[in-house]
């Protein structure tokens, strides 16, 4: 029987330090609603895509870090999105910063249904960076400091006509994550990124070695695991720091079949 589900990657461009919650929810809405004009069924938001990329600020006391994360979701801040994703009939992929009731944080994506009904949750398993200050770096990247390992595996959902799979940023570059994935049958792989263009650690790698290792690791996740991935950056220079673009869809022999060629909010559909 054949099948045919439209997605959109709905990149993100820069959201600074200062924007607030309801104001990037109205850009992620926005760009929800181009895809649903678009005739898509699934819209793939990225990494923390409610925030800028906070884990490059230094806190001593890690609960001054907690205004960025979310305590409930949909919450009131990002109802009008599970709303309108609800009335256009579109689902989505959502990745946040997640503050359990008992206390833990976790870099999360959730899947939402057409309905509007959360029906899936993943908690980022390889957190990159490190858990103190540290001074030889170029920038700080203290994912190790503000979130725990995701606690859930990666499982995949039958929803939407399809077997989708989730992950998140670093997740890609580990050949488990598809593996994993892959082993369940799974038919279309979301991850949402976050990468500096620079590398903090050796600043003079060429951003085409970084982009190139983006695609590699997503087209190889793609046609070894016979899956579609959707891999969705947040973009553009935040406070100085630059994160690179090219959001896309790839198919299961690993051919990119649609590229973002902006560092803006910008929806290209498969
Ligand atoms: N947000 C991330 O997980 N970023 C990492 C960077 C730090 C290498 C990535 O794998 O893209």
């Amino acid at each position: 029987m054949s099948r045919q589900i439209r997605v959109a990657a709905a990149q993100s461009g820069p959201i600074q330090k200062d924007e607030p919650r309801q104001s990037v929810v109205a850009r992620l809405t926005a760009m929800l609603d181009q895809a649903a004009d678009a005739g898509a069924d699934l819209v793939v938001f990225t990494e923390l895509a409610l925030t800028t990329f906070f884990p490059r600020y230094y806190a001593e006391d890690r609960a001054e870090m907690d205004d960025w994360f979310e305590r409930e979701m949909p919450n009131a801040a990002t109802r009008p999105l599970f709303e309108r994703a609800a009335e256009r009939g579109v689902g989505f992929y959502l990745g946040y910063a997640e503050l359990t009731p008992e206390g833990q944080h976790f870099n999360t994506s959730i899947l939402v249904d057409k309905q509007g009904t959360t029906v899936g949750k993943y908690r980022k398993v390889h957190l990159p960076g490190h858990a103190e200050h540290d001074p030889e770096r170029a920038f700080q990247h203290l994912e190790k400091r503000y979130f725990l390992p995701g606690d859930l595996g990666f499982p995949v959902w039958r929803t939407m006509g399809g077997v989708m799979g989730m992950c998140i940023c670093n997740d890609r570059r580990w050949p488990e994550t598809f593996r994993v994935m892959g082993l369940q049958g799974v038919e279309l792989v979301m991850l949402g990124y976050n990468t500096p263009s620079v590398n903090s650690q050796k600043p003079g790698e060429a951003i085409e070695k970084r982009t190139f290792h983006n695609r590699l690791t997503l087209q190889a996740g793609a046609y070894q695991n016979a899956t579609f991935v959707v891999g969705v950056a947040k973009a553009g220079d935040e406070d100085g720091h630059h994160l690179f673009g090219e959001s896309c869809i790839v198919n299961p022999d690993g051919e990119i079949v649609a590229m973002a060629e902006t560092e803006a909010d910008e929806v290209v559909v498969a």
